[in-house]
């Protein structure tokens, strides 16, 4: 019997961990032998949506595009795991309510955290004015408000959320 898919789905700021999060995430359950894909924001927004801004009409549409996928993937079967800002509640839940295999996965740190370690200089550059609407600056982020998950990075290790969610995929039947 072939398990069902399901899209495990990363949502917070950038430098919130949820790259880190995905990497160890996907190579547990690879050594597990599931299928396994993975999106991730920076990257989709080099192929599948290039040339998208950060307004929110164009982040809705990346989201929209990414739960699109998700979709084809998990009803095939596919463990698929989202990385993206995602910062707009009324999208995030339209898409979970589309492909309904769904774990909704805040991964949580205070904006200080995010900026003091500050990974790609991106912050200095948004304080800077260098970078105009900037998550957590001067653009919004709208927190999930019931969370299957939610991993606080900035007090757990990356093994301790990993743990987390693979122990949430065994509940819910999906290993
Ligand atoms: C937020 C930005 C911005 C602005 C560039 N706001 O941490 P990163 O660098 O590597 O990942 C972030 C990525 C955000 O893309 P997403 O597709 O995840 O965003 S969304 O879900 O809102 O569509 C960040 C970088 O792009 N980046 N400019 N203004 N993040």
């Amino acid at each position: 019997l072939q398990k069902s898919g399901v899209t495990i789905w990363l949502t917070g700021l950038s430098g919130a961990g949820k790259s880190t999060i995905t990497g160890a995430l996907e190579k547990k359950l690879r050594a597990l032998g599931s299928k396994v894909e993975v999106l991730d924001g920076d990257i989709v927004r080099l192929n599948l949506s290039k040339g998208l801004t950060f307004s929110k009409e164009d982040r809705d549409e990346n989201i929209k595009r990414i739960g699109f996928v998700s979709h084809l993937l998990t009803r095939n079967g596919v463990i698929v795991i989202v990385s993206a800002i995602s910062p707009y509640r009324e999208i995030r839940d339209e898409v979970k309510q589309r492909i309904g295999d769904f774990i909704e996965v805040y991964v949580n740190s205070p904006l200080a955290v995010c900026e003091e370690r500050d990974v790609k200089g991106l912050y200095k550059r948004a304080r800077n004015g260098e970078i105009k609407n900037f998550t957590g600056i001067d653009d919004p982020y709208e927190a999930p408000l019931d969370p299957d998950i939610e991993c606080r990075t900035d007090k757990e290790t990356i093994e301790e959320s990993t743990e987390k969610i693979l122990e949430k995929l065994a509940e819910l039947g999906y290993l």
